[in-house]
This record gives structure tokens, C-alpha cells and sequence, in this order.
């Protein structure tokens, strides 16, 4: 038991993206709460004779992650499972996209799934278990909330008090919620001039600067892309304003998401399927900053490998979640295709390859050494220098050649105190394959 504890205390990922990399996660809400952030993400998990339906998602249960500078991530471990709450179907795998707010000295978890008890509703409806610590222990209700149909929980309180539940059904509805949190104050209703072509889900409200803001994933093309809406009031009606993030190009049907402010920077959080590149039922969740225009539009999010904050110039840093990419001869791969959870490799494949990983902290001490993760089947050298193509050369690594992973270790030029790009270069005409580089 000590030993599955320490896990989750320690488990933690990276500030790239992926930012959860030892297991499939989607649909991230993600809260402050204190002075940390909590994701609360669907858990994706690989169907399997007995379990769930071929081709299509299966889901048993929801762990929470936390994390006080959005780079290092703990995984506290499962919350809900679908066989522990009394109403939810024990072998449904259908625990989709879920929410967590806080009021009054308690947390309340929103979750979607397949009743037991499909006398008075078909399909999904939504659940609420409560807590007193954002990471649980969660109790869930004995039922599930009256008078709701759907998937994609969402709460939101408003500046007098009163909370609101949002969720999807086709279209987006909303309701108050009593002061208990756990039943509609209100009828269900639609929330305005949403568009009527096109799947809508997953609906995110917030509220800035006196405009209340509806987020959702809609398919206006051929897959999921975010869009926003606006109005005065927390129920509508809501005008279509425009697009946070594009449809994925490489075909992750769904996006879902949430945003965020902490620490005065805005963020979306979403999900795409990085690490089961074939299968888009297997998602990851992503991070990247958001903007506001001064008008309070919402600026278009371009999704990125590199993610958010800074990497530790000690902690081995994955290249290949890459700021820039050379246009040739640079690219990236998975290390063992046979268990992608153990991430990517960069592969510089001649001396015109180059990678870019922005926002490296080097901190006050002095650095004196690199180490590099490579292989170079005929040997090779690589470069590493800091701000930028022409900048100075940092370190320059001598690969000798073998089809094994090797560990080298290269003493540094001086670098000066602070946050660098890195840009790391083949200098000869021989592919290398990078993992990861540090300095010591
Ligand atoms: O994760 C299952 C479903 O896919 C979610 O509930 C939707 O929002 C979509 O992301």
C-alpha cells in the first residue's frame, strides 16, 4: 500500500505536451483551487475483450492531477470509479467528460455516465460527488441530479452566489442549481443563437470583466473545433463570436477543453491524441496560453509540443517537444513503437537539421556539463547553442557510432545566468537520434 501511495505523491509529468504522459487523459477541466491547479481529466483506457466497446472510448474511472507552476504534475490517484457509485451501470465504461467546483467548504465532482436504471432516462445523465479536499475522498450521491439528460457537465458561480449547471445533448443547455449544488433550481433551457449545424458539446462558462463567456467544441467541418460565444447573462442568449482553436489537422475527432487564469496568464487546456497517433479514442491532455484582446475577443490558440513555463535547464529536456523544427532533415518519432508511454525520440537525419526548444531556466549557478541521450548508428556530432541559430555554441557533443542508446557527457562554454532558447544542430551528414540533453 506504501508503495502504491508513493506513486501517486510522486508521480508527476512534464511541462511539455502532452502533459500527462504515463496514462491516456481527455477532457481536462482544470480549477484553482488555493494556490495550485487541479485538472480533473476523463481517463481513457484501451478497450478490451470484457471491457467496453471495441473502436469506441472506454472510461471506468477519474483521477485528479495537481500541480503549483503547471510544469510538474502529482497524480493523486482515482476518485470515482464506475462500480463505486450505487446508480452508475458497473461495466458501462462510459465515465466521459467530467467538472469539479468548489462552495462553501466543499468540492462537488460532476460526472457523466450510463444509469443503472434506464426506466426514465436513455443514455447518459449527470452525478455529483462531494468532498472536502479537492483530491477526495469523493462520497457520490445515491442518484443522479433529476431532470438531466446528457454528457459534459459544467458548473459555473456567478459574482451573486447564484451556480449554474451546463451540459449537452445535441444542443447546450443550462440551469440554475439549487444552493446544494445537487438539483436544478431551474427548467433546463437552450442558450441562444448557437450554431444549429454541426455537433455541439462540452460546454465551459466563465465570466470576464462583466461578459459571460460559453466555450464549446462544435463541428462546423469535419472535426471538433473550439468556438466562443458571448452575452450579458449567465443563461443567455449567447452570440457566436468566433473560433479559440482550429479543427485538428492531423484528425483528433474530439476536442474538449477548459480555460483558465493563475497567476495572471490565461490558459486552455484540451486534449489530443499524441500518444495513440491511429486510435483518436485515446487522448492526452495539452496546455497553452490564451489571450484577450482589449475588445475581450478571445485570440486564436495555436496548439504546441512545447507547452507552457519553463523547463529546468537540470531536468532532462525532450527536444522533441520542440519550439521549431528545420524544415528538413529534422523530425520526430516515437522511442519504442510498441509502448508509446515512454514518449519520443528527435531524429536530425543531415547537417541541415535543426531543433528549437524555447524557455530553458539555467538559473544563477554554473553549469559546467551536458548530457546527451543518443545514438547514432555511423556516429556523429551535434551542437547546442543558446539564443538562437548564430548564438554561441553551448556544447558540442561527438557521437561515436553504435545502434545502442549512449549516455555523454560534454563540458559547457559559459552560459550566462537566466531563461535560453536552446537550438541543437547536426553538424555532420549522419542521422542522430536524440532522447533527451540536461546540465549539471
Ligand atoms: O470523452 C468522451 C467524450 O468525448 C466527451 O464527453 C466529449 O466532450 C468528447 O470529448
Amino acid at each position: 500500500m506504501l508503495v502504491v501511495v508513493a506513486f501517486f505523491l510522486i508521480g508527476t509529468a512534464s511541462a511539455q505536451n502532452p502533459f500527462i504522459t504515463n496514462q491516456f487523459t481527455a477532457d481536462p477541466t482544470a480549477r484553482v483551487f488555493g494556490d495550485k491547479v487541479y485538472v480533473y481529466p476523463s481517463h481513457d483506457i484501451p478497450c478490451g475483450p470484457g471491457r467496453g466497446r471495441i473502436g469506441w472510448f472506454c472510461m471506468e474511472d477519474y483521477h485528479v492531477f495537481s500541480s503549483n507552476n503547471l510544469t510538474d504534475w502529482t497524480d493523486h490517484g482515482v476518485i470515482v470509479t464506475q462500480n463505486k457509485v450505487p446508480w452508475v451501470k458497473p461495466d458501462s465504461y462510459s465515465m466521459w467528460a467530467p467538472d469539479c467546483i468548489y462552495r462553501n467548504g466543499k468540492y462537488y465532482f460532476y460526472f457523466p455516465t450510463t444509469p443503472k436504471d434506464t426506466t426514465n432516462v436513455k443514455g447518459f445523465t449527470i452525478g455529483v460527488a462531494v468532498a472536502d479536499k479537492p483530491t477526495g475522498p469523493f462520497v457520490p450521491q445515491p442518484l443522479p441530479i433529476k431532470n438531466v439528460r446528457g454528457i459534459d457537465p459544467n458548473v459555473f458561480i456567478d459574482k451573486d452566489g447564484q451556480a449554474y449547471l451546463y451540459w449537452s445533448q445535441g444542443d447546450i443547455f443550462g440551469a440554475k442549481l439549487k444552493e446544494n449544488m445537487l438539483e436544478l433550481a431551474s427548467e433546463p433551457k437552450t442558450l441562444g443563437e448557437l450554431p444549429t449545424k454541426g455537433l455541439k458539446e462540452g460546454p465551459y462558462v466563465f465570466e470576464r470583466n462583466g461578459t459571460y463567456y460559453l466555450t464549446y467544441p462544435h463541428v462546423a467541418n469535419k472535426t471538433e473545433r473550439l468556438e466562443y460565444a458571448t452575452s450579458t447573462s449567465p443563461l443567455g442568449p449567447f452570440k457566436v463570436q468566433g473560433v479559440i482553436m482550429d479543427e485538428s489537422s492531423t484528425g483528433c475527432w474530439t476536442n474538449h477543453h477548459s480555460l483558465l487564469e493563475f497567476k495572471n496568464q490565461w490558459y486552455l487546456f484540451y486534449h489530443h491524441n499524441d500518444l495513440s497517433p491511429n486510435f483518436d479514442k485515446n487522448r492526452s491532455v495539452r496546455i497553452d496560453s490564451l489571450s484577450f484582446a482589449p475588445d475581450g475577443s478571445i485570440r486564436k490558440v495555436k496548439p504546441t509540443l512545447r507547452g507552457v513555463g519553463l523547463t529546468d535547464a537540470k531536468q532532462k529536456i525532450q527536444l522533441d517537444r520542440y519550439s521549431r523544427l528545420s524544415a528538413s532533415g529534422a523530425s520526430v518519432a516515437f522511442l519504442d513503437t510498441a509502448n508509446k508511454f515512454q514518449g519520443w525520440k528527435t531524429v536530425l537525419a543531415n547537417n541541415q537539421a535543426w531543433v528549437q526548444y524555447n524557455g530553458v531556466a539555467f538559473g544563477k549557478q554554473t553549469l559546467k556539463t551536458a548530457t546527451m541521450r543518443v545514438a547514432a548508428p555511423s556516429g556523429g556530432t551535434v551542437q547546442v547553442r543558446v539564443d538562437g541559430a548564430t548564438g554561441p555554441v553551448l556544447v558540442q557533443v561527438v557521437v561515436p557510432k553504435g545502434d545502442q542508446w549512449q549516455e555523454i557527457k560534454a563540458p559547457l562554454t559559459t552560459v550566462k545566468p537566466g531563461t535560453h532558447t536552446l537550438v541543437v544542430s547536426a553538424k555532420t551528414n549522419t542521422p542522430v537520434e536524440i532522447d533527451w540533453v540536461k546540465f549539471e
